[in-house]
């Protein structure tokens, strides 16, 4: 018994380490509808959502929306919406310009189009990491 014990502490400890990633969007412009959080461990689909790791809502208040992602050690990148008109969508006008709030991590832009998943990136390498940025309109 003392065996099977030590031998699944062992198997336990080769598993890539956990981190908490607490993501906090501020400066959303009212606390109606929802925001919509991604996260990614690779640039592709960046930053739009079907390729995300992950994807939620969250509840806004006074302006700030937060949410905490468990992932493995490594490098992401967050992208956020604001649904305001709680339709599960991203509104965009004709030439396919968002006309409700996104943000991403690092509050990285873009030139002429969307921001880069290396620009947004940041490192997870120890158990709790805040990534705070802004919503943008
Ligand atoms: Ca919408």
């Amino acid at each position: 018994m003392k065996e099977a014990i030590i031998v699944l502490a062992l198997a336990g400890a080769a598993f890539a380490q956990t981190a908490t990633v607490k993501a906090v969007v501020t400066d959303i412009k009212n606390d109606e509808g929802k925001v919509g959080l991604s996260i990614f461990d690779d640039a592709e689909g960046f930053p739009g959502g079907e390729h995300a790791i992950e994807n939620v809502w969250t509840e806004i208040k006074d302006g700030v929306a937060t949410y905490e992602f468990e992932v493995p050690y490594g490098t992401y990148a967050i992208s956020a919406m604001h649904d305001e008109n709680d339709d599960d969508e991203l509104e965009t006008n004709w030439v396919g310009m968002p006309t409700e709030g996104i943000g991403v991590s690092n509050d990285a832009e873009g030139n002429m189009g969307p921001p880069s998943f290396e620009d947004a990136s940041f490192r997870v390498n120890k158990k709790t990491v805040t990534v705070a940025f802004t919503m943008r309109y």
